[in-house]
């Protein structure tokens, strides 16, 4: 994994948070997501359509000075899934899959929250919720978070549902000394108090179907 803080300014973040629509949400039992630029079908395909640009500029600019998703099948994102959390909501340990290349880049907004992130156990993947995280990532509103390679296939991650992080320090936080401002987490007596997070999780889905560009270009007749 690799931590960016302050990857986008306070402007982008209020342009990218006035940019979200309100009418894709869809309510889920502990957050709300969103999907760009659609749901992939059962069999993990994604219809191909350009995101839109208001995902692709400034962060996917910026992914592409860094060489992010160089390597990947389509060398850029081509799927975009926003989650909203708000206090005491987070999401169970999890594994992204085979639907996309093996790198996430999440762009949070808004609010701090720690990532935990679970080694897979021998007899299966499932981290039991009640199991330790074995890392707590950090994640400062507007930090880039970039998840590849064995942390991408051999981990889970989650979001617990708390309303407060509680002791964040050096020996408790996996990317402690690469915050933007780890002394705001000092003041606070080792807390973070959570508000509504946001986040932009941007992915190569492997499988792109072509056939609506297909059936706009079929020659009439
Ligand atoms: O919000 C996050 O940072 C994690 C999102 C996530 O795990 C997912 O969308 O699969």
């Amino acid at each position: 994994m690799y931590y960016i803080p302050n990857f986008i300014d306070p402007k982008e973040e209020a342009e990218l948070l006035n940019a979200i629509p309100s009418n894709r949400w869809i309510q889920l039992q502990h957050r709300r997501l969103q999907t760009h630029p659609s749901s992939l079908s059962k069999s993990n395909t994604l219809l191909e359509a350009p995101l839109p640009s208001w995902l692709v500029n400034p962060v996917i600019s910026r992914f592409k000075s860094l060489g992010l998703f160089s390597d990947s099948p389509h060398h850029a994102p081509n799927h975009v899934l926003i989650n909203e959390y708000n206090p005491n909501e987070g999401i169970m340990p999890h594994e992204d899959g085979a639907a996309y290349y093996p790198i996430v880049a999440t762009v949070s907004l808004s609010s701090a929250l720690c990532l935990d992130v679970y080694e897979k156990n021998q007899d299966g993947d499932q981290a039991r919720p009640s199991s330790t995280p074995k890392w707590r990532v950090l994640q400062e509103p507007r930090s880039l978070l970039i998840t590849c390679g064995s942390a991408y296939t051999d981990t889970l991650h989650g979001i617990s549902e708390a309303e407060v992080d509680e002791d964040l320090g050096p020996d408790a936080v996996a990317n402690w000394t690469l915050l933007g401002d780890n002394k705001v987490f000092v003041d606070n007596g080792g807390q973070n108090v959570r508000t509504t997070r946001i986040s932009l999780t941007y992915r190569d889905v492997l499988k792109v179907s072509k056939v609506g560009a297909r059936i706009l270009g079929r020659p009439r007749g």
